[in-house]
């Protein structure tokens, strides 16, 4: 098939249009109602219980009060019940808003604050951690606290619990194609994470336009996404893709290591894998890697997040033997708009406007910029969010009109392709996920050794992003490698994870503008 014939452009219904009734329940009316929806360590699905778990979902929610258009947060690793839940607060007209799970409990407290969630679903090995902020929460306000993979107790209601109770039927509630279906956050480089609503029509156009257009998914693919369903790329790759078309994903509630990963392609053997170049290189680097990744069937992997370097990509392709898809998509716009294509891979650069996608390059002014020149990428399409939650200016500044600006550096070559040209702002993504600058020097600077603080993003010896720190020592401090280490277990527990400085540099003083502000550019440059 070619891509043209495949990139089925499709229009929602003018009436009633519930995602859940088109990517869940449409598998069953149409026959592959046996077939098997998502495999997790635990269990295998089928679609026809899959529909069935989600009705218990969307009967249970209104029973504990909570009515549509209201938010349930989901802080779930990825295992079966996350599409349950997810699909079945769709179907009931509430509004899911998964959060990343590698978050801080602080983290955490905004977002269920923010998004005013009458409910919180948390999967049981993340119980401990979230527990104070809800319990906190709880106290001046009502909080439904549900949790998967375990019965419930004195204050928490157990997921398997409440939906055995359920019934197995449910009439989908007549949302339509326009409205809200669920949020997903994403951070800034200043301020709090900005809720970012989608509709219940974009989960299908993106499926439609990337998924079944640009892949050619079908039935018969076995879809393994090793970044999560929290994300917009692993919500779309391993969950609403695979649904779309009634294929099977598998998913892995663990954190995704090469030894994790190529288990997992062993034990289910993925047609397509999804990853981020992080992770993709951590692969190449392990004595196991070859043909498929340990799958038998491999044909594609994908590859979102960052930039993947030309080299990884060729190393990749020979090593694996099939081709890795680089392209770029966002949170805003729910998934990639600009994408290379199987058989015309272009590595090193992020292929080509996705059809159903314009793309454009504008300079400061808003005036588009000469052939071959930089520009920030900005991109018109379907699957658009509709905004930003309580944030009126960041909403004005990113959805403009039919065109959302993506905050990214782009050149078009003379060969058409996009290449990636760094941010427009500060900000810069490591395994795929954002880091602000902001947020580690801040962490840094609670730090009692610390005066000051600048954080920029390094390129690591395979071409990938990492933190580099930049800091002033208070008087007195000696600067060894015992503190280096303390510095970067304060910020993994302070920020995050992934955030930690891989490089810190010590200095007597920073570079600063005549307001203070520190100058990271001229840290970047160095
Ligand atoms: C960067 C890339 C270069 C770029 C995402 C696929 O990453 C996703 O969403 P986020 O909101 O971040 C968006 C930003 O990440 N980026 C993403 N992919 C690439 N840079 N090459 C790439 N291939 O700065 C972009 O603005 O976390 C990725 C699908 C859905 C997504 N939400």
């Amino acid at each position: 098939m070619t891509e043209a014939s495949r990139a089925t452009r499709w229009t929602p219904p003018p009436g009633p249009y519930n995602a859940a009734v088109d990517m869940v329940d449409r598998n069953v009316v149409e026959g592959r109602g046996d077939k098997v929806a998502f495999i997790d360590p635990s269990i295998r699905l089928t679609y026809a219980e899959l529909a069935e778990r989600c009705n218990r979902v969307a009967n249970a929610l209104p029973r504990l009060g909570i009515a549509r258009e209201h938010r349930v947060v989901l802080i779930m690793l990825d295992t079966i019940d996350l599409p349950v839940v997810f699909w079945g607060a769709i179907k009931a007209g509430v509004v899911p808003i998964p959060l990343n799970t590698m978050l801080t409990p602080e983290q955490w407290r905004f977002m269920i604050e923010d998004s005013r969630a009458d409910a919180v679903v948390v999967s049981a090995e993340l119980l401990d951690l979230v527990a104070p902020v809800l319990d906190e929460i709880g106290q001046r306000r009502h909080l439904h606290v549900i949790v998967s993979g375990r019965e419930g107790g004195s204050k928490i209601i157990g997921l398997g619990a409440l939906m055995s109770t359920s019934p197995t039927t449910a009439e989908a509630v007549e949302t339509h194609a326009d409205e809200v279906a669920f949020w997903l956050y994403s951070s800034g480089s200043t301020g709090m994470p900005k809720g970012t609503r989608h509709l219940h029509a974009s989960p299908m156009h993106t499926a439609k336009l990337f998924a079944q257009g640009v892949l050619g998914m079908g039935p018969d693919d076995v879809v393994f996404s090793a970044a999560k369903l929290f994300f917009a790329y692993g919500l779309g790759n391993g969950m609403s893709f695979p649904m779309s078309v009634g294929a099977t994903a598998v998913l892995m509630p663990g954190r995704p290591t090469p030894d994790s990963v190529m288990a997992t392609m062993r034990a289910h053997n993925p047609t397509i894998f999804c990853g981020v170049p992080t992770l993709l290189s951590a692969m190449l680097a392990h004595a196991e890697i070859g043909k498929g990744a340990g799958s038998s069937r491999l044909r594609l992997s994908t590859s979102a997040g960052e930039a993947l370097p030309e080299d990884l990509g060729n190393r990749w392709q020979q090593k694996v033997g099939s081709e890795v898809i680089d392209g770029i998509g966002s949170t805003e716009m729910l998934h990639i708009f600009v994408s290379n294509r199987p058989g015309k891979v272009r590595y090193g650069s992020s292929g080509t406007p996705v059809p159903g996608y314009d793309a454009k390059l504008l300079d400061d002014d808003g005036a588009p910029v000469p052939q071959g020149e930089i520009g920030e990428l900005v991109v018109r399409g379907p699957s658009a969010a509709e905004g930003y939650w309580l944030q009126r200016e960041k909403s004005r500044r990113t959805f403009r009109g039919e065109w959302t600006h993506t905050g990214d550096k782009y050149r078009i070559g003379k060969d058409g392709y996009y290449y990636y040209c760094g941010r427009t702002d500060d900000m810069f993504k490591v395994s795929g996920i954002w880091v602000s600058p902001f947020d580690v020097e801040s962490a840094l600077i609670t730090h009692k050794a610390v005066l000051e603080a600048a954080v920029v993003g390094k390129e690591d010896a395979d071409g990938l992003i990492k933190p580099k720190a930049f800091v002033v020592l208070k008087p007195g401090v000696t600067a060894d490698d015992a503190l280096f280490e303390d510095l970067r277990a304060h910020v993994k527990a302070q920020a995050g994870a992934w955030k930690y400085p891989r490089w810190i540099d010590v200095r007597t003083d920073l570079p600063k503008t005549a307001t203070g502000k520190i100058q990271r550019f001229k840290l970047r440059e160095e």
